[in-house]
Order: structure tokens, then sequence, then C-alpha cells
């Protein structure tokens, strides 16, 4: 078991110390990064004493430490799982060969560009969710959205990581250029869409983290699989802190889903405007946030017939999601039949990759939505929330910019266009979710649209002060 050096500047379990150019690289761009997080994190809690876990090993058994910290002062550090001894590359056309500690050079512009545009992602959601803290539901929220934003910022750590350590000096520039683009940016975006969404209410965090994270987890478990062994490594334990930012989008929902069930009962009626005035978000009202954020996250497996995830696959630098699980890890001889606009089309498994990740993605996101329709049925309601189908609203691949409802039909652009805003939040419905957005923070205290979590962080109260405001 590696242990995590604390006593460094960086804490790590890679022995950064043992090599001097690559300390001084990463020591250089810290205050780049601490100065991002004060422009573009979390905006004015940074003397707030926040309740955070801190990795502390990469035992599964007892990786974290709790305790109150001001989140400037946070640890960000970079650990990578243990080393598994004589591993081997698990699939692709190299399979059986052992696994890459090196980037062999001809993968190496694609490894960097996969590496950054992951790394891209993780400062654009704490960018995208910088002004949420003003309006949390309740302090134990608020703790969460900032363990959540740390978090984040430690995968970025280790990206630019494994950028500083295996790029050089391109991979430098790659680390910089990942605190110059900003989400949302005019000039300098970030690299994919749903991380230039603006994210202005927590109805919209809950949703982000529930789809959106996990199709991190879905990404990051296809490189748990990588042959390039540093990123395997990298990714396993990434996924751990992973788990608990989906965690609150699936509780978060749930939670919203309750308080509007109580509403519903209190009033005795389903009707969405008297749910509203009751200060509540009607069921109708999620089923739009879940559409949108859904439909957005389904553009990030990419396109459903693509020559990078065949090539990718091939190679050997990106799985499958649990590769294991599959008996072919080759995919030469084998295809897959897909829906495009212009009919059915049969593709070679290699190229439809994106699309096998993005079903099994659809799949693990039902697993709320059965839950949260359990708990309507048993409030004896008959609405069911529902997933839009893969071809709504897409802006990638096959079926991007085709007009298509909800249930994957197609319809006329008018149609689409004039149906739209009864499928994803209109401006009314934004207007309506913000103007619930009323900060709640004395201790165990829960905003009137949303119920409080079953129990709280770590064994201790719901009650508890997660976070002490100066
Ligand atoms: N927006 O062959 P294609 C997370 C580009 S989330 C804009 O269809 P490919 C997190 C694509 O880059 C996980 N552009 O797809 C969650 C390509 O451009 P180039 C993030 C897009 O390459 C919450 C072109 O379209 N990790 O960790 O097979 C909080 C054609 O590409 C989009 C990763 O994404 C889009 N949605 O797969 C915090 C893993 N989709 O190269 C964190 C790394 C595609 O032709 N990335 N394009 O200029 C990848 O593995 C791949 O780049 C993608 C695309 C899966 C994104």
């Amino acid at each position: 078991m590696s242990s995590i050096n604390y006593a460094e500047k960086i804490p790590n379990n890679v022995d950064i110390g043992g090599d001097r150019t690559l300390q001084r690289a990463l020591e250089h761009w810290q205050p780049h990064f601490l100065q991002w997080w004060q422009e573009m994190g979390p905006s004015d809690f940074a003397t707030a004493d926040v309740y955070l876990r801190t990795a502390i090993s990469v035992d599964a058994q007892g990786w974290a430490h709790y305790g109150a910290t001001k989140m400037p002062d946070y640890r960000w550090g970079i650990f990578l799982a243990d080393r598994q001894a004589e591993r081997k590359i698990g699939f692709g056309d190299a399979m059986g060969q052992p696994v890459w500690q090196q980037v062999p050079g001809e993968y190496r512009s694609t490894l960097r560009r996969l590496i950054v545009t992951q790394g891209d992602t993780e400062p654009a959601s704490v960018e995208q969710q910088r002004l949420l803290g003003h309006t949390c539901p309740s302090m134990y929220d608020l703790r969460n959205l900032f363990q959540i934003n740390v978090e984040e910022g430690r995968h970025l750590w280790a990206m630019v990581y494994l950028l500083h350590a295996y790029f050089g000096r391109d991979g430098r520039e790659e680390a910089e250029e990942l605190l110059a683009r900003h989400s949302g940016d005019a000039d300098k975006p970030r690299i994919l869409t749903t991380f230039n969404e603006p994210m202005s209410d927590w109805l919209s965090l809950f949703c982000f983290t529930y789809f959106t994270d996990r199709d991190g987890k879905y990404q990051l478990k296809s490189f748990a699989e990588s042959a390039f062994d540093p990123l395997s490594r990298t990714c396993r334990f990434m996924l751990t802190e992973e788990a608990h930012h989906m965690f609150v989008g699936e509780t978060g929902i749930s939670r919203v889903v309750k308080r509007t069930l109580e509403v519903m009962k209190e009033i005795g009626s389903d009707d969405p405007a008297r749910v509203r005035a009751k200060g509540a978000v009607d069921l109708q009202t999620l089923q739009k946030y879940l559409n949108f954020w859904c439909s957005s996250s389904l553009d990030l497996f990419g396109s459903e017939i693509s020559s990078n995830s065949a090539a990718n696959f091939a190679s050997g630098m990106k799985g499958r999601p649990d590769e294991t699980q599959y008996e072919d890890h080759v995919l030469r001889s084998s295809s897959k039949k897909l829906h495009t606009p212009e009919g059915e089309q049969e593709v070679p498994m290699l190229n439809a990759l994106n699309e096998v990740m993005r079903e099994s993605y659809l799949k693990d996101c039902e697993i709320g939505l059965k839950r949260w329709n359990r708990m309507i049925e048993r409030a004896g309601h008959a609405l069911r929330l529902t997933l839009p189908s893969s071809r709504f609203r897409r802006s990638i691949g096959p079926w991007a910019g085709v007009p298509v409802d909800t249930t994957g039909k197609m319809i006329s652009k008018e149609e689409f266009e004039k149906h739209l805003t009864e499928w994803i939040p209109s401006a009314s419905d934004k207007a309506f979710v913000q103007s619930l957005m009323q900060r709640v923070i004395e201790p165990g205290r829960m905003a009137g649209w949303i119920a409080p979590p079953e129990r709280g962080i770590n064994n201790l109260p719901v009650e508890y002060e997660y976070v002490h405001l100066h």
C-alpha cells in the first residue's frame, strides 16, 4: 500500500519528491491553480470552515479524513490507485501485452487530447456551480456542494499530474490552458457543451450531479481499463470520490420528489399551479429539468458512429466500462445495428462503442427513475417520470439537429419549436425555480421545496453545523 506524503507541498503517493523537475513544474502550477480557485471557485466562502473529507490513503477501507477545513487550505493532492503487478492490456489489438508505463509515441497526441478533455470538465463544473452557495437550501447541502467542488479541483490535479509527468512541455502548456478556458466564456469556452451550460439553481445541480457526473463515472471507468497504466490508476481512485457526487444528485432529486408529494397530499391536489403556489417543485417542472440535463449529458458520449472510438479501443487507450463483463475484447468481427434518421444501419462494433456506452449509461440512469416513480406510485399518483429518448435534442451524432420529441418520434421543425418549452424548462419555469432559491443556513433547517436528508454526513446528525460561517 503506497501511503500519502502530507509533508510535501503537494500531498501525493507517487513520490513526486523523487523527481525534482516534475516537482518544480507542479509547484509552479500550484499557485496558478489557487488563483483560479479564488477567482472562479465558490464565491464568497473562502473563510468558512467546511466539514470536508480529504483523501488520506487509497485504501478502500479508510481512505478519507473528515474535519473542518477552509476551502482554500484544502490539501489537493495526487493519488493513484496502487499498481497491480504484471497488469496486462485487457482489450483491443494488443490484448495480453504488458500495460504501458510510458506513453507510446504513436498515441501521444490522442492520449493527451483525451486527458485534456477529461481534465477540462473538472474545473468547468466548479465554475458552473460558483454561485450556488448563495442560495443553498440547507447547510447540509451547502457542505455537499463544497465537497463536490474541492474534489473536482482534485480531479483537475489528477489530470494535470498526468500531463506534467508524461507529456513534457506540451503537457505543461495544456495544464495552463485548463485554467485559461472558462465555462460559458465567449472566447475561450470549456471543450464539451454541457460544461458551458449555466447552472443557476439547485434543481439543475441535482440533475447535473445525477446525469453529468454519471457520464463522468462511465468515462472514468472506461479509462480505468486503459493500457496507459498511470491513467488507469488515476481514474480508479477518482471513481471512489465520484460516487458521492452522484449520491448528491440521486438523493437531492428524491428529496425534491418527497417534498412535492407531501405538498400534494397537504393540498389534496396534483395541480401544478397549486403545488407551485405552496412553494414546491411540481413534477412536470422536474420532468423538464430531467429532460434538459439528460439530453445534454447524452451528447457527452460522442457520436453514435465514431472512428475515434474505434481507434481508442483498438489501440488499448480507452476500453468499455467494466470490460471484463464482456466476452469479446477485440471486436474485430462483430457489428451493431444502429437507428439513424436515414433508417437502420449495421456498423462495425468498434465504431459503435460510444453508443454501447451510452446504452449502459441510460440503464444506470433508470435506477433513480424507478425509485422516484415508486415514491410517486405509493403516494397514489398516476404520473411517472421518464428519461427522454436518446435521439431527443442531440447536438452530436446522426440525430444532431433532427427534430424529435421526447419519445424519439421524428416531427416537423415547426412542431419541435412549438413544443420545446413543454419538454425543457421555459423562461418562466426557470424564473419560478429561481424564486424558490432562497438561502437557508440555520443548521438542520431545510428550504420549503426540499425534504431533509435521511441522515447526516459521516454519522453526524442532519442538524450539525456543517459549514461554520464567520
Ligand atoms: N461537446 O467521434 P466523436 C466528468 C467532439 S464528465 C462538444 O463523436 P469521440 C465530470 C469530439 O471531441 C466525463 N464536442 O466522439 C462530470 C470530437 O472532436 P475532435 C468527461 C463534442 O471522440 C461532472 C468530435 O466531436 N470525460 O468527468 O469518440 C463534473 C467527434 O467526436 C462532444 C470525457 O469526456 C460534446 N458533447 O468521443 C465533473 C472523457 N462530444 O476530436 C466532471 C474524455 C464529442 O474531432 N473524452 N465532441 O476535435 C472522450 O473520451 C471523448 O473526447 C468524447 C468524445 C467521449 C467526449
